[in-house]
């Protein structure tokens, strides 16, 4: 039976226990591929580290830590095909460099270089999407149009990541509800991380499980342990598979509810202490997708301490690179934060372009520097 079909108030689909061991079905991936999911969920811990950091040295204007999310994320963008689109919001980082969307782009974009919000011509992936739930009409608006285009066969499957404060917005209830009626190849994958800034998980819904928001829709709702990025790849990988060739009877759409955790700030402009405690905290770092995934791959005795030491390194090497070429690059030119907004220019716009270019002029761009 497919992962999909249970109630999803029956708990977490989970591969591996706290502690590494084998409670599920793993799924087919050979050693290399296992290798790289712990290879990528270390990189993305690292990659976040540093950029927090620089945010904190000045280097960067703003950004939305991911620590404790690299299972949910790593694990659910390895099972994209090819050719499938990835949706994201502003925290997916990790699923976004499993797409080949490079690090240097994603710092690049927190520097407030809107080059680093292009996506690269080859990657199937969206743009950032920080207005909460926007981006999910726009997955279903683009799912149903590969299924139109090609006479109600769809080449391609659709994720979109949201968060589970997003499931309070009318554009979740919209692109679910229309995915459910045109039934749309898509995967709304909910990184429930328990916290909507402030807000916790139990002031969102009184429901008892956000996956069961998809019985209202018609399609199948699951929950999975989203620290357990072998079990979020198998759920994924069965939900991807589903929108594209859907059994006899069975609708496209599933919603994922990948329960999870924030260990770090909302953004680097929030204080979490404020609201809430460090030992939820702590309590949460026991479930870390990292060394559960390090203590199953060395019990098959794949990993040992040679190969963690180099990937290690490797992935301090890679981070290093990429931030070097993201400070690197000439910065943009301010005039260029109007540029690319509206297709055509809206006159307040206009009008405010051309107020900082004047004041440009008659003051110089040094006025505008801080000491
Ligand atoms: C439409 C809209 N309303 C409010 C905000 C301000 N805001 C930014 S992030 C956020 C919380 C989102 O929480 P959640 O959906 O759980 O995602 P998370 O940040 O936890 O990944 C809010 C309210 C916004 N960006 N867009
Ligand atoms: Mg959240």
């Amino acid at each position: 039976m497919s992962t999909l079909e249970r109630d999803p108030r029956e708990g977490m689909v989970q591969v591996l226990d706290e502690e590494g061991g084998v409670v599920g079905d793993v799924p087919a991936l050979d050693d290399d591929e296992l290798v790289e999911m712990y290879r990528n969920m270390k990189l993305a811990r690292h990659f976040d580290t540093r950029a927090v950091s620089l945010q904190r040295q000045g280097r960067m204007g703003t950004y939305p830590p991911l620590s404790g999310q690299e299972g949910a994320q790593v694990g659910s963008a390895m099972a994209l095909a090819e050719d499938d689109w990835m949706i994201p919001s502003y925290r997916e980082h990790a699923a976004a460099l499993v797409r080949g969307f490079g690090l240097t782009r994603t710092l690049r974009y927190w520097m407030g270089d809107e080059r680093g919000n292009a996506p690269p011509e080859d990657a199937n992936i969206f743009t950032v999407a920080v207005p909460i739930a926007s981006q999910i009409p726009h997955a279903t608006g683009m799912a149903w149009a590969d299924k139109l285009k090609h006479g109600g066969n769809p080449e391609n499957a659709y994720i979109c990541y949201f968060g589970d404060g997003a499931t309070s917005q009318g554009d979740f209830h919209e692109g679910l509800n229309f995915a459910g009626v045109f039934d749309t190849p898509n995967v709304f994958f909910c990184n429930n991380n328990q916290w909507a800034i402030s807000v916790p998980r139990e002031r969102q819904t009184a429901s008892e499980t956000l996956a069961q928001k998809a019985v209202a829709y018609g399609f199948e709702g699951v929950q999975v342990d989203g620290m357990d990025p072998l079990a979020v790849y198998k759920v994924t990988s069965e939900a991807l598979e589903k929108a594209k060739s859907p059994a006899e009877g069975e609708l496209r759409p599933t919603l994922i509810e990948a329960v999870q955790y924030r260990y770090g700030a909302h953004t680097t402009a929030d204080d979490p202490s404020v609201y809430r405690e460090d030992d939820e905290v702590e309590r949460w770092k026991a479930k870390d997708p990292i060394p559960r995934m390090e203590k199953f791959l060395r019990n098959q005795g794949i990993l040992d301490d040679e190969r963690v030491d180099a990937i290690r390194e490797s992935v301090e090497e890679e981070v290093a690179a990429a931030i070097e070429e993201a400070e690197s690059s000439v910065r943009p030119d301010p005039s260029t934060m109007f540029d690319h907004v509206f297709e055509e220019m809206p006159s307040e716009l206009a009008e405010q372009a051309e107020e900082l270019a004047a004041l440009r002029e008659k003051y110089g761009d040094e006025a505008f520097l801080e000491e």
